[in-house]
């Protein structure tokens, strides 16, 4: 009876450990609550397969219990054995069905969904018609992110601003190692190669918030630290955010006067590996609106001590009091006084071009919009062939970008 209970408990414990965590995981860095296309997909999968593998469970668990109660040694006949049954085609044939039969269950939505997911061509709007996509080229490095939106011609690093509703193409390489980025809410994961190919894949947010993602490859001792963030805001919010990025040139001058003394002491010291202002990848993370990064480096407290113990101690931290050991800033050459290094964390906490920050992606305002006004040259080029005059020049320039493309094409035949 004792031994019944015990067992009994453990039993109990088990379904109640069960239970608590099946609601694991943070909202916004769990594929177990998906906040984007590609997770829902991912999750109606794994649903579907827990599903059959619980019915296949319990199926054998019936057969089993069964069978061992039926034929079981019984006491008025000890020596009883039941027909052998052997090559029995029946059953043969039964057994291999249906597990062929669930497999074919599992690989239908399987097949569809993988070939979803990769696909990269162009969103078509209600009227059927191909809708401009945002390309954002994303480059992971040790331990840090690096994404760039060549048609916009905004850059940003560790925290990825896009729309919600609205699919986002990436382009994604890396500069050193393999990474993989992966936001556990929103899609699956992404390797990036050191090797010159480039992998190609959407993300597309339902809801506006501010998801954590990881670097889901080993790459080095800071591994671990390399996290960083997608902001969804509303089309509207993430339209406004990218017309005040685009207006930023880095030469802006700050208000305060010691913030002035730590522009130029930044642009003595940094801008060789960090840009302000929209960039090409440099070396280290592009800083145009790092006034509004809620995390230092994408791990560590946003505050003006972090700030300054980290351009002193390159990012390393100090003894006892690890920061990231083996980022890429250990390469630079300054040698500050504390004095100056807080002079340059006061300019860059003041670099918050944009109203957009991952506070409005976290509120309730929705601004709607169809991001027309990030695409305007369609409209200007459609003006310009039904513009009758045309200059010589105009005509030489179409000439070259004629050039220009078939040189494309025949690289990209090659
Ligand atoms: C040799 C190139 C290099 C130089 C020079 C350099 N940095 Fe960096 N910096 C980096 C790299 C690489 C990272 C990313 C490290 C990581 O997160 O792994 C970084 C990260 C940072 C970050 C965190 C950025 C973020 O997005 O949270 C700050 C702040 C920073 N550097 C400030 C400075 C300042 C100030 C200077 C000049 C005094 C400077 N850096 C000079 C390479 C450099
Ligand atoms: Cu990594």
């Amino acid at each position: 009876m004792k031994g019944w209970m015990s067992k009994f408990k453990a039993s109990f414990a088990l379904v109640v450990l069960a239970l608590v965590l099946s609601g694991c995981g943070d909202p916004f860095l769990s594929a177990l609550q998906p906040k984007g296309e590609g997770a829902g997909m991912i999750y109606d999968l794994m649903i579907l397969s827990i599903v059959i593998m619980l019915f296949v469970f319990a199926v054998v668990m019936v057969i089993y219990a069964f069978v061992i109660y039926k034929y079981r040694q019984k006491k008025d006949d000890p020596d009883y054995i039941p027909k052998q049954t052997e090559g029995n085609h029946a059953l043969e044939t039964l057994w291999t069905v249906i597990p062929i039969i669930l497999l074919l269950i599992l690989a239908v939505p399987t097949v569809q969904y993988t070939f979803a997911l990769a696909d990269t061509s162009p969103d078509v709007n209600e009227e059927g018609e191909e809708m401009d996509s945002i390309w954002i080229n994303v480059t992971g490095a040790q331990y840090w992110w690096h994404f760039e939106y060549e048609d916009l011609e905004v850059s940003t690093s560790q925290e990825l601003y896009i729309p919600t509703d609205r699919r986002v193409y990436l382009s994604m390489v890396s500069q050193d190692v393999i990474h993989s980025f992966w936001v556990p809410s929103i899609d699956g994961k992404m390797d990036v190669n050191p090797t010159g190919n480039t992998n190609e894949m959407t993300l597309l947010a339902q809801e506006e918030g501010v998801y954590f993602g990881k670097c889901a490859e080993l790459c080095g001792p800071s591994h671990s630290l390399m996290d960083f963030k997608v902001v969804a805001v509303s089309p509207g919010e993430f339209e406004q955010w990218v017309q005040d990025m685009q207006s930023v040139t880095g030469e802006e001058t700050p208000e305060s006067q010691t913030a002035q003394e730590g522009q130029e002491l930044f642009n003595n010291n940094c801008i060789g590996c960090h840009a302000i202002g929209s960039s090409p990848n440099k070396t280290g993370p592009n800083l145009t609106n790092f006034g509004d990064r809620e995390e230092l480096a994408g791990v560590f407290d946003y505050n003006k001590e972090n700030i300054i113990k980290w351009i002193q101690t390159k990012g390393v931290g100090e003894e006892g009091d690890r920061m990231k050991p083996g980022n890429r800033m250990t390469d630079a050459q300054y040698d500050l006084t504390d004095e100056e290094a807080g002079k340059i964390a006061e300019y860059l906490m003041q670099l918050k071009p944009s109203d957009i920050n991952p506070e409005n992606a976290r509120d309730t305002s929705y601004q709607d919009s169809d991001l027309s006004s990030l695409f305007p040259e369609e409209e200007e080029s459609e003006e310009d062939s039904e513009g009758d005059e045309e200059s010589s020049e105009e005509s030489e320039d179409e000439g070259n970008e004629e050039e220009d493309q078939q040189e494309d094409e025949e690289n990209n035949e090659e």
